[in-house]
């Protein structure tokens, strides 16, 4: 299993960049994740989770390897793409097109970034009054026309040899949805959602949309990030968009936001707990806080975010989009330790060195072979020492701390 990866889409000017910036900050205490890919628009971004060192009461102690953890909050490295040059035309050719399309292949998951302001029209141009309703439709047809002209070019062919090979639609779709990165898994469940399907040779363009269009739910969950609500003109836009809209998931951010403030923490200007409404300046704290003292422009800034922004929706959101997206894709935090009753690493005394985010209904035995490699597994225990099989699943609190016993260079046999 490779590395969760979510896509951050929208058109240009909506803020992709600035909510890829504002979730991935390098915080002085993050150590680089070895991501394998480098490439200018990928960033890991840091997912937030209730860290098992909560449930042991354990907080003091933890230091993960990668990320970090703060009263139990935890923040996982996750990786992020921002997929630029999405207009309108885009499936067929127009702006960065396929490129676009192709980059959007390796996305697990998509945060949708709508501005709701109105500032800019469908291809970002500066604009007033614009209404975001139709950025949410295009962009997904946009996808959906993508994949359906992938598969209509060589319908007569995909149709011939579904029936000369007598393969199920399953099978006959999983080759066809195989470059998206689709498992069969997925391709079946894409289908099972689909009423009174007929038989492949008898669909047409309607069939074909509606499988394409179960196929995107199921390949490319995604999440609204409705942006740019500091701007004066936002709330009856999220209002259309809600109401239009009312069964997808979808959260309130400003990206900008969230910027400035990591920037003003990061300067010692305040306290930023991330996530939350919580900031706090020298005026709050006092001296001994250790923060700066700000000038009249800065001090009247933070007033107007607390204002427009934190008091009004609770926080700027980003955090809470990124919790969506994994949400949706069922990430599971799975902790690794070398002692399953101290919850240690190799040597020292800090619990829950390594976390992994890992889909719900996992097996244990892929998550050994994800962490560990092909090496033979003698036992594995979990918490209080309790045995666990390499055929159990994982999910929330449950078979999601973990000790592997490795047989001592041993390598698997076939
Ligand atoms: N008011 C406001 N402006 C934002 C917000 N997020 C981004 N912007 C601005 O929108 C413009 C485009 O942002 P950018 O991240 O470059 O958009 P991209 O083209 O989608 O990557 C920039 O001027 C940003 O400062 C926000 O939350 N509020
Ligand atoms: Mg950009």
């Amino acid at each position: 299993m490779r590395d969760p990866l979510i896509g951050i889409v929208g058109k240009p000017s909506c803020g992709k960049s600035t909510t890829l910036n504002s979730l991935t900050d390098a915080n002085a205490k993050v150590g680089a994740f070895p991501f394998t890919t480098i490439d200018p628009n990928r960033a890991t971004g840091y997912l937030q989770i209730d860290c098992a060192c909560s449930r042991f009461g354990k907080q003091d102690l933890c230091k993960p390897n990668y990320g970090w953890c703060e009263h139990g909050k935890r923040h996982v490295p996750i990786e992020l793409l921002d997929v630029a040059g999405l207009i309108p035309g885009a499936s067929q050719g127009l702006g960065l097109g396929n490129k676009f399309l192709d980059d959007l292949r390796q996305a697990d998951a998509l945060i949708h970034v709508v501005d709701v302001s109105g500032t800019t029209d469908s291809e970002g141009k500066a604009t007033r009054g614009y209404n975001p309703l139709n950025d949410i439709q295009w962009l997904q047809d946009e996808i959906r026309f993508w994949i359906e002209g992938n598969l209509k070019k060589r319908w007569g062919s995909i149709v011939r040899r579904h029936i000369g090979t007598k393969s199920s639609i399953t099978e006959t779709l999983r080759a066809q949805f195989g470059g998206y990165g689709a498992s069969k898994e997925m391709v079946a469940r894409a289908i099972n959602s689909i009423k009174d399907l007929p038989p492949l040779d008898k669909w047409d363009n309607e069939w074909i949309t509606k499988v394409v269009k179960a196929f995107m739910e199921v390949k490319f969950p995604m999440v609204l990030a409705l942006n740019k609500i500091d701007h004066p003109d936002a709330d009856k836009n999220v209002s259309k968009i809600m109401l239009k809209y009312p069964n997808m998931s979808a959260v309130l951010t400003s990206a900008l936001t969230e910027v400035f403030l990591r920037k003003m923490a990061q300067q010692h200007y305040i306290k930023y707990e991330l996530g939350t409404e919580f900031v706090d300046t020298y005026e709050d704290l006092g001296p001994d806080s250790g923060l700066k003292e700000m000038d009249p422009v800065l001090k009247d800034r933070i007033e107007t975010i607390r204002d427009l922004v934190l008091y009004r929706f609770g926080s700027t959101g980003v955090v809470q989009v990124l919790q969506e997206a994994a949400k949706k894709l069922e990430l599971v935090p799975v902790y690794t330790v070398r002692n399953i009753h101290e919850f240690t690493g190799s040597g020292g005394k800090y619990v829950f060195r390594d976390c992994t985010l890992f889909k719900r209904g996992s097996t244990v035995g892929s998550v050994a072979r994800a962490i560990l490699g092909e090496v033979t597994v003698a036992s594995v225990e979990g918490v209080g020492g309790k045995r666990v099989s390499l055929d159990d699943l994982i999910g929330e609190g449950k078979n999601d701390i973990l000790s592997f016993k490795v047989v001592p260079g041993g390598t698997k046999e076939e």
